[in-house]
């Protein structure tokens, strides 16, 4: 018989303050897609990290962060654990139910065909987003458009945090250890293309939270841009 090798594939899902919403992603996901889930909270005073222990499901991993806080920061340390633990492919989603985990099997089979960093995509044919406001609608696209633009990224989506990543693609995104915001998604694709791994996108319809609060803040999105300036300049 054919030795079909079988891949490890851990799914790093960042938490504040999503104890409803990460409950029931994580039971979305047993039903369609076998992986290890390793939430990452900071120590979220809602209580999602206790919840998620008591469950005592046997492929969810829990990491509270006691003192640090932060997106970029939680995923970076997702990353490090998975590396260091010989996953060969890494998906990082949003714990608020805006990820559907019915793509979680296509951006698999694209990275099986040999992409190093697949972004579940907003921005091409097939993608698309439910119920964002206009403003919000503008600043994201604004700022895919300015990275795409500055950076000469092949991608349309360049922020998304629904994405996978090959071991190859968590080493350069490690390399990310000052991005500790939502700058922490361009700094990767940054690093991956200079690096000159392969890139693709598969399309994803993004559905806006409907239950908890945002943690992106006017001044997560100024610092975005700053960051955004600061590549730029890196070049
Ligand atoms: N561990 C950790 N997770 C965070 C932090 N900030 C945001 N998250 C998580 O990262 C994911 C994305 O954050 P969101 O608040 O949904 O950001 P967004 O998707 O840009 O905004 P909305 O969809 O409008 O809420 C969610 O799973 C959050 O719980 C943080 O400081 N630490
Ligand atoms: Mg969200």
């Amino acid at each position: 018989m054919a030795d079909v090798q079988v891949k490890k594939v851990g799914i790093i899902i960042p938490t504040y303050n999503e104890k409803d919403n990460v409950t029931k992603l994580i039971s979305e996901i047993n039903k369609i897609f076998p992986a290890t889930i390793l939430v990452v909270d900071d120590n979220s005073p809602d209580g999602t990290g206790r919840v998620l222990k008591s469950l005592g499901l046997n492929n969810l991993m829990v990491e509270v962060r006691e003192t640090e806080k932060g997106l970029g920061g939680a995923i970076r340390k997702g990353l490090s654990i998975a590396y260091d633990r010989d996953f060969d492919y890494v998906v990082t989603m949003d714990a608020d139910l805006s990820h559907d985990p019915i793509y979680l099997p296509k951006l698999y089979k694209k990275a099986e065909e040999g992409y190093d960093l697949v972004i579940g995509s907003r921005y091409i044919k097939g993608g698309g987003i439910q119920n964002w406001p206009l403003k919000r609608k503008i600043i994201s696209k604004g700022a895919n458009t300015l990275f795409r633009l500055l950076l000469r990224s092949p991608l349309h989506d360049n922020t998304s945090n629904y994405r996978i990543y090959s071991r190859s693609a968590i080493k350069e995104a490690l390399q990310c250890d000052s991005a500790n915001g939502y700058e922490f998604q361009i700094c990767t694709v940054f690093r991956i293309l200079r690096a000159n791994l392969r890139v693709s996108e598969v399309p994803i319809i993004f559905k806006d939270r409907e239950v908890g609060k945002s943690k992106l803040s006017n001044r997560e999105i100024i610092q975005w841009f700053k960051y955004l300036i600061k590549l730029y300049l890196s070049r």
